[in-house]
């Protein structure tokens, strides 16, 4: 069995190692992207059995991915070796302010773009007792799409919780209209609906996060989580509980991508853990604090060790 169920795109990252234009940074390194396996390797890294279901090319850099995401103890026996496609790529520069730094993708077509419904046997789906689905997956293609769809569908029917962060890349989507109708018609399948606030009041139209939240219980999700940034998190449930918990102090914001899939790694592992839903959401902004302060997109998750030793809940 498993505990949880990713699946959607990773790439290769280079890092630029110097501030400036990405057409002028002479030295990158090489990392790891992808917001579904940044949430399955902080998952396994606190001990949870975690598969991700994906597709690679061929090639140095998807050998490079399986590697790196194998390494950390998640499940890739789903991920399928295309020959005729390559693994996607990306260039992220280096950010001085915290500000979100520019990134550069070529995914175009990538072997994981091609990601759909045979990609995942319904007895593997079925043997997670979570799903947790970004809102990234589905722009991939109309085939990446109905996978996510069918996997959100069928897991909450067979009684397994589902969560879904929408995950806002618009310059992925055609138009806004798209974007906000395709994701708001996925988060109707999910339990715990976890945007942004910036990202719920494009997606709602709402511009509070208590009305963000009613918006999403209104569509049938149990329970609403938005992130406020610095302020840390907004949390509304269907049986009308709601709180507030601060989020935690930064010294420096180094990099903010990333932090959305530490935040979710929170919220999952400690809903699995029956933990409430203040101490949820005061697990994810810790979590989310140190993936702020790393230059990579998922080097700051913590073990389970780090996490006992902070002594949160
Ligand atoms: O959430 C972080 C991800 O966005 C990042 O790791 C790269 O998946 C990625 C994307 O498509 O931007």
């Amino acid at each position: 069995p498993l505990d949880v169920l990713t699946l959607g795109e990773t790439m290769a990252l280079l890092v630029a190692q110097e501030p400036g234009p990405l057409d002028q940074v002479q030295t990158f390194s090489k990392r790891l992207a992808g917001a579904d396996s940044n949430v399955a390797i902080g998952l396994a890294r606190l001990g949870f059995k975690v598969g991700w279901v994906s597709r690679l090319g061929d090639d140095s850099f998807g050998r490079y991915v399986r590697q790196a995401i194998e390494a950390e103890g998640v499940d890739t026996s789903q991920v399928e070796v295309d020959p005729t496609r390559s693994t996607g790529f990306m260039l992220k520069a280096r950010s001085l302010d915290g500000s979100d730094p520019v990134i550069e993708y070529y995914r175009r077509n990538s072997a994981a773009s091609q990601l759909g419904l045979a990609n995942l046997p319904p007895a593997y789906a079925l043997r997670a007792r979570h799903l947790h689905a970004t809102g990234i997956t589905p722009v991939l293609s109309p085939a990446a799409c109905e996978v996510v769809a069918h996997a959100m569908q069928s897991l909450r029917a067979a009684g397994r919780s589902v969560s879904f962060d929408p995950n806002l890349r618009p310059r992925l989507w055609p138009d806004t209209a798209t974007m906000r109708d395709t994701l708001n018609d996925l988060a109707r399948h999910a339990d715990w609906v976890l945007p942004g606030i910036e990202e719920g009041r494009l997606l709602t139209g709402q511009s509070t996060p208590a009305d963000i939240a009613a918006w999403y219980l209104d569509r049938g999700a149990q329970a609403v989580v938005v992130k406020l940034g610095a302020e840390g998190a907004y949390f509304r449930t269907a049986e009308g509980e709601q709180g507030a918990v601060p989020g935690v102090p930064v010294p420096v914001v180094v990099d903010t991508v990333g932090a959305g899939d530490a935040f979710a790694v929170g919220i999952i592992s400690a809903r699995l853990e029956g933990l409430s839903w203040p101490q949820a959401l005061k697990r994810a902004n810790w979590i989310a604090s140190l993936a702020l302060q790393v230059i990579g997109d998922m080097e700051g998750l913590p073990t389970r060790r780090e996490l006992n030793e902070q002594n949160i809940d």
